[in-house]
């Protein structure tokens, strides 16, 4: 039978089809192999004997959360507790898109902020370069994004994933947790993936992460997953200009013009030297 995994506990993959799931373990096969089922694969599996036998090719597949087949990630990034991290929203967004995952922004805790002018330009120039971006109390926007679509909650611990999910879907009681204790103790409240059926599409509730790495990208791959860069980049002088010392450069006029942000370039900038330090 053809299912789709919905949740994963250890050794224990939890597969839906026709609306009736079926707990079931995983042939040894595959782990010889190397491959592990994940959340959001498409399986065939044996019912009587409760064993996946064999996973269809992954349309895509991210490893931090671990979750596949997915059509958007909507990354939760707080505005305050734990304070907003331009560095980390700009990782995760080249993560996700080269991924070939579409990100969508959505701030939360933005009722906790006294001043929220730095905030909300932030939020506008995200916009401005092409994202949907939201704040966590729009509900019905939001719904209306995951609508038909399979979605991943994503962003670092205690940033509000299993809450927002709680507002979305009436009858759902996911176990949310106080900030100071999820970030202090290095805990996290969720511990498992679990696709949820929110709006006539599935939402991932996923642990958060502490920090989140370019796995295997190069240079070019984080260039090119900067949109604003991307689009402008034919008017640089020298065709694979990296934006960074050449001289010529349209992108780095932009920044010093004000029309690209400046942490944005800088956080660009960081990335690539990280990777230079690593020396692929
Ligand atoms: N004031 C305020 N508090 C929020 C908001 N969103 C979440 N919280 C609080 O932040 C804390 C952490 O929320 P969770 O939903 O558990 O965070 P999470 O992203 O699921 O965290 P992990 O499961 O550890 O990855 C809880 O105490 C929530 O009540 C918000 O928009 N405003
Ligand atoms: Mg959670
Ligand atoms: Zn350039």
């Amino acid at each position: 039978m053809k299912g789709r995994i919905i949740k994963q506990i250890s050794n224990k993959w939890t597969v839906s089809c026709d609306k009736k799931l079926t707990d079931c373990s995983s042939i040894g096969k595959f782990r010889y192999k190397n491959i592990h089922p994940v959340v959001g694969d498409i399986v065939e599996f044996d019912n009587d004997n409760k064993i996946i036998t064999s996973i269809y090719t992954r349309r895509n597949e991210l490893v931090r959360p671990p979750v596949s087949n997915v059509d958007q990630a909507i990354i939760l990034t707080s505005c305050t507790e734990p304070s907003f991290s331009s560095n980390l929203l700009d990782k995760m967004l080249v993560v996700i898109e080269y991924n070939n995952i579409k990100p969508v922004i959505c701030f939360t805790k933005y009722d906790l902020l006294v001043n929220t002018s730095e905030i909300d330009e932030i939020i506008d120039y995200y916009k401005k370069i092409g994202y949907k971006v939201f704040i966590n109390n729009e509900l019905v926007n939001i719904k209306s994004v995951l609508k038909g679509k399979v979605s991943v909650l994503t962003g670092q611990t205690g940033v509000g994933k299993s809450s927002l999910l709680n507002r979305l879907k009436d009858d759902l009681n996911l176990k949310t947790g106080e900030i100071s204790k999820a970030l202090g103790r290095g805990r996290h409240t969720t511990r498992h993936v679990e696709l949820l059926e929110v709006e006539e599409g599935l939402v991932a509730d996923t642990p958060g992460f502490s920090s989140l790495d370019f796995n295997g990208m190069n240079k070019k791959d984080i260039k090119d997953n900067f949109v604003e860069f991307y689009e402008n980049e034919d008017k640089c002088k020298y065709k694979d200009c990296m934006h960074i010392k050449e001289d010529g450069c349209y992108i780095k006029k932009l920044v010093e013009e004000g029309k690209i942000r400046n942490t944005r370039y800088n956080n660009y900038v960081k990335f690539i030297e990280s990777i230079n330090e690593k020396k692929w």
